[in-house]
């Protein structure tokens, strides 16, 4: 098989030579500094059982012999970003040389998709190959990405995911060389994190979900723990706390945020707009300005996410004030606003972002204010959509989206008056109304996620439908070696 088929994202150029590397039992893997010591472990961990009786060995050493795997800084003469990463694979070595740790980890990544789908599985599958080794094609790759932000995001409101589901997300985001994992931590449905000041957020507010079921929350300790994985694998976390609407959870916890200070009942069904924190009240600034701190001082990503859509039950005048005094609130604890395309007409500071989904609407008005976009347009990257009107599980609201629909578009032109240079990358959201489980989760991320993830990673002129639709379909052994439950699109042909 052609070794291109396996790398997905596609690289900017990939050019193969003749010749090839032997990895052996005998291979090392040096990180040229400590800076790489995390990816080269990566690898070795990866590699596991699979050749030798050991996994590799891993050695910090900035000029490594001949015939190991080296990941080195550089390469010299050629700045490929912090994220970008050169790759040469010939008979002496196989090295890796980045500018920055990310770049390292997204080309380990790439060599994980040269090496077999089955070592994936994480457990020795023997027959295991001869002393000789696994030959790897000589080649060289150069690869960057083509926008800063490129992200997934996690609605574990309307249906709760525990810690080590959302890291298995991470895990396969990372697959995919993805770096920005957005929670949407409270909804009508469900308010999902540990507030120590306000603790019946949780307990009461994170008891049930959608359908009845138990619902659950994440500890202060559990949300850390969860962001220090993700930000090992480059992944930032960016919470959400949706605010003033699709806030019935809190509403139900706490009797004085609502304007007739009657605390409402828990919601188990999947309506939205009918809930709003009572703007007109102090308080409800103490509530924001204590859950933003909270969970500021948790999450050293510089973002946060104030949801602010859908907000049915408040004038123009009230949202707007709303909106701008939660800005200086996110601000005063030193994160960046991000809010739902909604917030465009609002006085936005140009640190803050916009998040655009509403498909027919521009949030044109946010650029003209210095503001920065992320595309997230529903008809496009919204994963909860059914892929066709068979699909069991999912909406329809913003149509069908089968995989060549969320592959081929290009987010500098999706929007009028958003420009590419104003747009941060993209981002797929994944709402849960209709996915009960981690099953349903990545049966509707899969295989649109990789999708995605290739418009936010790969040079527009180097995106080609057809050209894409073979690479995906060779990621069927590594997915299935990986247990994912992906849909298997009939426009695909699966190996
Ligand atoms: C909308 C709505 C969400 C729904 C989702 C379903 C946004 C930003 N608000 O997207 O509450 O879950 O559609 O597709």
């Amino acid at each position: 098989m052609d070794p291109r088929l396996g790398v997905l994202p596609r690289p900017v150029s990939v050019d193969l030579h003749d010749g090839e590397f032997r990895l052996t039992p005998a291979t090392m893997i040096y990180a040229g500094s400590e800076r790489f010591a995390f990816s080269a472990r990566f690898l070795a961990e990866h590699i596991g059982l699979a050749i030798g009786e050991q996994p590799p060995r891993i050695e910090v050493n900035p000029s490594p012999p001949a015939g190991s795997i080296a990941i080195l800084a550089g390469p010299p003469g050629m700045d490929l970003g912090e994220e970008g990463y050169h790759i040469s694979i010939g008979s002496a070595r196989l090295e890796i040389r980045a500018g920055g740790p990310a770049g390292a980890f997204y080309g380990v990544q790439t060599v994980r998709q040269l090496l077999p789908p089955n070592w994936e599985y994480g457990a020795l599958r023997p027959p295991r190959p001869t002393a000789t080794g696994v030959a790897l094609r000589a080649m060289t790759i150069v690869d960057r990405p083509r926008f800063a932000w490129r992200g997934a995001m996690l609605d574990v409101s309307r249906h709760f995911l525990t810690v080590d589901e959302v890291e298995r997300y991470v895990d396969l985001m990372a697959l995919h060389k993805l770096n920005r994992l957005h929670l949407h931590l409270a909804d009508d449905q469900g308010w999902r994190i540990e507030i120590k000041s306000w603790p019946n957020l949780a307990t009461h507010g994170g008891s049930t979900e959608v359908g009845g079921g138990s619902g659950g929350y994440y500890t202060q300790e559990q949300y850390a723990g969860l962001v220090r994985y993700a930000a090992d694998r480059f992944v930032t976390i960016v919470p959400e706390i949706d605010m003033p609407g699709h806030t019935n959870a809190a509403l139900a916890s706490y009797a004085e945020l609502n304007c007739d200070g009657a605390a409402r009942s828990l919601y188990t069904g999947i309506d939205v707009g009918f809930s709003a924190l009572c703007v007109e009240k102090e308080i409800t600034y103490k509530f924001i300005h204590d859950v933003v701190g909270e969970i500021a001082a948790l999450t050293p990503g510089p973002y946060f996410h104030i949801g602010g859509d859908e907000v049915k039950t408040l004038k123009p005048e009230l949202y707007n004030a709303f909106v701008e005094r939660v800005q200086g609130i996110v601000q005063s604890h030193g994160k960046r606003m991000i809010g739902w395309d909604e917030i465009a007409p609002t006085k936005l500071l140009p640190t803050s972002i916009v998040q655009h989904w509403r498909p027919k609407t521009t949030p044109a008005a946010a650029v003209a204010k210095g503001a920065t976009v992320i595309m997230s347009v529903a008809d496009r990257a919204y994963l909860d959509m059914k892929y066709d009107a068979g699909t069991p599980i999912g909406l329809t609201w913003a149509g069908v989206i089968d995989v060549r629909t969320s592959y081929d578009w290009d987010p500098a032109a999706a929007a009028a008056g958003v420009p590419e240079g104003s747009l941060l990358g993209v981002e797929a959201p994944l709402w849960s109304e209709t996915l009960a489980n981690i099953r349903d989760v990545e049966f509707m991320a899969f295989p649109r996620l990789a999708a995605l993830a290739e418009v936010g990673w790969t040079r527009q002129q180097d995106r080609k439908w057809t050209d894409f639709r073979d690479r995906l379909g060779a990621q069927a052994p590594r997915w299935v070696a990986l247990g994912l439950s992906f849909y298997r699109a009939p426009e695909i042909p699966w190996r």
